[in-house]
């Protein structure tokens, strides 16, 4: 598997990227958001979940309403697959994301091969690990705890509201957090902090926070940022520091695609639920 050319693979993943037929030119973020809900069902106590395996090819997982508008980013991906059938979804999907960033004027996102794909549904973790928008630190820190992230890594991961938006019919909340949601900034932490924000309802009843042009958003989530202490600190430093934000964002990023994924001699990822991991699927 050494000898395939990862290399090659990313450099169509580029190509696809600016794309002004999809959402604005939102391709990009669409495919960040892949690869992150793909990675981020994992649980560190029984090591289940995680970008291993690809189990979002499977009904269970692809019809978890967190998961929404990825059937986008699977498609824009399946002709790379169909032209380079050796590499599994699971690897595609991650390298999808960290291409995305680096061509959006991202960091570069250390990133390595070898997850292998589920042959069947047996593994698919339950719906309901991810985030919901509408709740506020607790909530995000038990989610996040659960991955084995802490504070400062769920900040420098949450800066990737700094790209694409918010769709009504895919998630209940609308619009983008910045002005330029195609470009990889810092520019979601200047805003969290240095805007004024408004509550208010949404279209389908939902409550948000708006700039006061009513052009931009948060969601509550990204709210608790700055009124929990704790974030707060890291919103100012990433706010102040985009140098910063870029090391600490790309570290957290590569440790969310490789929860789960523990490789053998060959490089190849290993499927190894303990019986009571299993159990508890
Ligand atoms: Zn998001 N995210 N996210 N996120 N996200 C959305 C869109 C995008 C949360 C969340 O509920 C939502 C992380 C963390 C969290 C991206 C990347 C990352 C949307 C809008 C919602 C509701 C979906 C829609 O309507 O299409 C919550 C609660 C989070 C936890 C705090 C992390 C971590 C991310 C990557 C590192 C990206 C790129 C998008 C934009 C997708 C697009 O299609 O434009």
């Amino acid at each position: 598997m050494t000898d395939h050319d990862y290399g090659a693979v990313a450099a169509e993943i580029k190509k696809i990227i600016p794309n002004d037929d999809y959402d604005d030119g939102s391709t990009g973020p669409v495919l960040v958001r892949l690869a992150w809900h793909a990675s981020g069902t994992y649980d560190k106590e029984t090591g289940t979940g995680g970008s291993n395996g690809a189990t979002m090819r499977y009904k269970i997982e692809s019809s978890d309403s967190a998961n929404n508008g990825l059937e986008y980013a699977r498609k824009f991906l399946e002709p790379i697959k169909a032209k380079f059938p050796w590499i599994s979804y699971s690897d595609l999907w991650t390298l999808g994301g960290v291409v995305a960033i680096e061509a959006m004027g991202g960091p570069k996102v250390p990133w390595k091969p070898g997850r292998v794909d589920d042959v069947d549904d047996q593994y698919v973790p339950p719906n309901g690990r991810l985030p919901d928008a509408s709740q506020g630190a607790d909530h995000i820190r038990s989610i996040f705890y659960r991955m084995g992230f802490n504070d400062q890594e769920i900040v420098a991961l949450s800066g990737a509201h700094n790209l694409g938006r918010c769709h009504g019919d895919r998630s209940g909340f609308e619009g983008p957090w910045v002005p330029n949601p195609i470009r990889f900034t810092n520019t979601y932490f200047k805003l969290l902090l240095h805007a004024e924000w408004v509550k208010g309802k949404n279209s389908v009843g939902n409550e948000q926070f708006y700039s006061d042009d009513g052009e931009l958003m948060m969601l509550p989530t990204d709210m608790s940022l700055v009124t929990d202490p704790k974030f707060r600190v890291w919103v100012e430093k990433y706010a102040a520091d985009r140098d910063l934000f870029f090391k600490d964002f790309s570290a957290a990023f590569s440790k969310l695609i490789e929860l789960g994924v523990t490789r053998g001699p060959e490089g190849l990822a290993l499927r190894k639920y303990s019986t009571v991991a299993r159990a508890r699927l």
